[in-house]
């Protein structure tokens, strides 16, 4: 049997995940449902980056002690989670005792082969960012990530030998494309980071205590991303008693991250795998944001809105449907409240919602909601129905498996349209007219036939990422979505006594366009 691993990075539990936040933890469940409705094992990481000086500073500022604070942060993360029926199978925390050791030791196995050594640090120093940057990194004089304020820091420290790998790696990368996802991140990190010289990373700090000790020199703890990007390989239980999961699932299939942290991705990462000597992942993919008029969402601006807000009126799909439709794989999302209502009644209640409609409505008024299954008529508009659900398939497929998701949903969406007009063209009220004819009852029959497989294929194609709306669509065919699997993709002709609900219910229903815009505009001010 395949197997599939798919990673979200894992989150700093430090606030109230916006829905920019939530956006991967979406992608990536969606990633990991498609891939089990195609048979294959998978197994999905999620989890939280519990350690820092941002973390540290957080509890403080709250009161209480880093574990008291980041145990309540995790919790609450758990929470949203299941809300979103993210369908994770391990959520992993790095205060985590198992982490922890498997942390210490391969620090320790860098130091043995002398990849990791002991000098002194000065640079520059974003605290939200926990990065120390060189002078010419600096942008205005201020952080290149955050831009916010940076510090002059000077502390004894080990640093890693990026030196030593970095020709390794960009061989890697060419003779590896399907390695980064999309390609365009490779010649940035080679632009931005790689071509200035990439220097050796300071690994541990002496300034705060939050962190994972480092067992040899315990006043040193280990460096924050040092400590969490190797998460996706000991939640697998690496470097512990059972690495049977590692065995089975590394390397990862598929790893998820925002672009704001692809520098630690698709340069740390794999240079700290190749010291381990192990084999990298297949493809990290790399994803815009979700922003907002004014730029980043944030408290301050008064522009946040966050997943629960959406999902307690809309319903947890429409938002899912919406966040993954609008970001493109070649530039940021924008979420504007105009667009995600007209998202909501035009593809979900009009074009969805009422293809649906109309068809068991029809199946029910001309056939008593019963079909016996393919006619075999071959009407030429039949037939380019049949041709295009297939094509959809295929172009669906392509699409998701080289990352662009947001074209994935186009892609079903067209096929939406292309039904609704399908309706339009056999106008089947002017076949029914005349049921007396053999050829005529033929024809109707027809085309019920292959509006109900055309839906029942939408609500295939949907399910990774709208599981309840596919299940709701399967019902209200006849359908048990407890069989569904996606080879029946090709079972388009096969459908048989089809028996449909007497009375069919509105997938989405239809809001006041102006009311919801308001009323989202005032959650994003609250
Ligand atoms: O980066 N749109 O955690 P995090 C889309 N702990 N995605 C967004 C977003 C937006 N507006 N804002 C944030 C960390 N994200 C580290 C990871 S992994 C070894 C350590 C995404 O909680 C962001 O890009 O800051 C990232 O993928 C995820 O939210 C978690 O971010």
């Amino acid at each position: 049997m395949n197997k599939f691993y798919v990673t979200t990075p894992i989150y700093y539990p430090s606030g109230k995940f916006h829905i920019g936040t939530a956006y991967t933890e979406v992608l990536a469940d969606m990633v990991k449902r498609y891939h089990v409705l195609k048979g294959e094992e998978s197994f999905l990481l999620t989890g939280t980056d519990e350690h820092g000086q941002k973390i540290e500073n957080k509890a403080r500022e709250a009161g209480m002690e880093p574990k008291e604070y980041v145990d309540i942060q995790a919790e609450k993360a758990i929470e949203l989670w299941k809300k979103m029926k993210i369908d994770y199978d391990k959520y992993i925390r790095t205060t985590d005792d198992f982490h922890i050791e498997a942390v210490q030791k391969i620090f320790e196995k860098f130091l043995k082969q002398g990849d990791i050594y002991k000098g002194e640090y000065e640079g520059w120093y974003c605290e939200p960012c926990e990065s120390y940057f060189t002078e010419t990194q600096l942008v205005d004089g201020n952080c290149p990530d955050c831009g916010r304020t940076v510090y002059k820091m000077k502390e004894e420290a080990y640093f890693f030998k990026m030196s030593k790998y970095v020709g390794r790696l960009v061989k890697y990368y060419d003779e590896n494309p399907d390695l980064i996802k999309p390609s365009y991140r490779k010649q940035e990190m080679i632009n931005n980071f790689i071509k200035p010289g990439l220097e050796d990373l300071c690994v541990t700090r002496t300034s705060f205590d939050w962190g994972i000790q480092v067992k040899s020199d315990p006043k040193h703890v280990i460096y924050v991303w040092l400590d969490a990007l190797t998460n996706y390989i000991t939640a697998l239980g690496y470097e512990s008693e059972d690495d049977s999961l590692f065995k089975k699932f590394w390397p990862a299939d598929a790893q998820i991250v925002g672009k704001d942290i692809a520098r630690f991705h698709l340069i740390y990462w794999p240079i700290f795998l190749m010291a381990l000597d192990l084999p990298l992942p297949k493809t990290i993919f790399v994803h815009n944001w979700v922003t907002m008029k004014d730029g980043k969402m944030s408290k301050s601006v008064g522009n946040v809105i966050y997943p629960e807000q959406l999902i307690d009126r809309y319903g947890l799909d429409a938002t899912k449907y919406y966040l993954i439709r609008e970001v493109p794989t070649s530039s940021d999302g924008l979420f504007t409240p105009e667009g995600f209502v007209e998202r909501f009644n035009s593809d979900l209640c009009n074009d969805l919602g009422n293809l649906l409609n109309r068809s068991i409505a029809m199946c029910n008024k001309y056939f008593d909601g019963k079909l016996d299954g393919y006619n075999g008529l071959k009407n030429d508009v039949d037939l380019s129905l049949e041709e295009m659900v297939k094509t959809t398939i295929e172009n669906f497929d392509l699409a998701f498996s080289n990352f662009e998701f947001a074209n994935s949903l186009k892609i079903i969406w067209k096929l939406v349209s292309r039904t609704n007009k399908y309706i339009d063209e056999t106008e089947p009220w002017k076949l029914a007219k005349d049921m007396e004819s053999e050829d005529n009852q033929e024809k109707l029959k027809s085309v019920i036939y292959h509006l109900i497989a055309t839906l029942k294929q939408i609500a295939i194609l949907i399910r990774p990422l709208m599981e309840e709306t596919s299940d709701n669509m399967l019902r209200q065919l006849g359908l048990l979505s407890e069989d569904i699997v996606w080879n029946q993709l090709q079972n388009y002709k096969e459908l048989k006594d089809i028996r449909v609900i007497e009375k069919g219910e509105p997938l989405f229903q239809r809001v006041d366009a102006n009311e919801e815009i308001e009323y989202i505009k005032s959650l994003m001010k609250k």
